[in-house]
């Protein structure tokens, strides 16, 4: 089991005059584009409760411009410590070690081990799945779906006896357009029953949306934090938002927020190697005090941190909630 008490978390209260449901960490980044020797870029990345303390599983584009992922470890989910050389991941199948490259990580506790999935180029991008238990071996299960596909996202029970994972069928480029849908799996090998949950709507997220950290249970639904993109004169524009999904269906999309809840505004979200990205990949939740820490890529280029209340959070979504 992994404790729903994580009085550990970063933290930071919401400064005076600030009125918003989600507000950022004032040191960001916590995590800089060179921390370690082979880093061009750390970005995109997902961090979880291990052992006491916090471990994670980080995107580093490396000085070739390669994308792979790379493990890490922090005592306070703001310091952390990288590994330089990426992830070795065992196989059973030979053709498993063919990749072109690795990206966007999420991380999951399911069950009785962390599950880690990415977006894994194989023959055009789709979502790889493998798992740890001790963020020491690292195991590669399969590639679950065809190519094209990313933001491939685990639910962190079963629900009706299945594996649910969120993903975003995309095209080999940089993707004009996407909804999020559901697929369901006996054994997180086989996916099938294929949900549309939702798709794009006005502004920020008018033209693709994508899951981000790691679905939270809540008493009003599945918190479902997500990125949303908008074509702006100058390219994309990557803000997030939130909705509640049904607890027992997930594919049913009870609340979703009209406005964004964080868009690209300081200097680390406005400017780096692809200006205007705020993307969340994961988020720590302390429920005795409802304090949610979200982790997310500025820029493509930097790690940083934003803050909310759940209860202010589901509240906020409820009350500004257009379907
Ligand atoms: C998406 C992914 C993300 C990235 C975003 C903005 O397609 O590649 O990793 O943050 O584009 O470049």
């Amino acid at each position: 089991m992994q404790p729903n008490a994580l009085p550990n978390i970063p933290w930071q209260d919401r400064p005076a005059g600030n009125s918003d449901p989600v507000w950022r960490y004032d040191a960001n980044p916590i995590i800089p584009r060179d921390l370690i020797p082979s880093s061009n870029s750390i970005f995109n990345s997902a961090v979880v409760p291990f052992n006491g303390a916090f471990a994670g599983v980080f995107r580093c584009d490396n000085k070739k411009r390669e994308m792979n992922i790379h493990r890490g470890f922090s005592d306070d989910g703001l310091n952390w410590r990288l590994e330089d050389a990426p992830i070795e991941w065992q196989f059973d199948d030979p053709e498993l070690s063919r990749f072109v490259h690795r990206y966007d990580p999420r991380v999951t506790w399911l069950e009785d081990r962390y599950y880690v999935t990415w977006c894994n180029g194989y023959h055009g991008p789709t979502i790889g799945i493998g798992y740890t238990h001790d963020f020491e071996r690292f195991h590669f299960v399969e590639n679950a779906l065809l190519p094209f596909n990313r933001n491939g996202v685990l639910f962190p029970r079963r629900i009706g006896g299945q594996y649910l994972m969120l993903s975003r069928p995309s095209d080999n480029g940089h993707t004009p357009f996407g909804d999020i849908y559901l697929s369901s799996s006996p054994d997180l090998i086989h996916w099938g029953r294929h949900r549309y949950v939702m798709g794009v709507k006005g502004g920020w997220q008018s033209t693709k949306i994508g899951a981000g950290p790691t679905p939270i249970e809540t008493p009003e639904g599945w918190l479902m934090i997500y990125h949303g993109v908008l074509t702006s004169c100058n390219g994309f524009v990557y803000s997030f938002g939130a909705a509640l999904l049904d607890l027992e269906q997930p594919w049913k999309v009870l609340y979703r927020t009209a406005p964004y809840l964080l868009s690209p505004q300081t200097l680390y979200e406005c400017v780096g190697d692809v200006p205007n990205v705020a993307f969340p990949c994961a988020a720590l939740h302390d429920q005795p005090t409802g304090r949610l820490a979200i982790y997310y890529g500025g820029a493509d280029t930097v790690t940083a941190l934003a803050f909310a209340h759940m209860d202010e959070l589901i509240a906020y979504v409820k009350d500004n909630s257009e379907l």
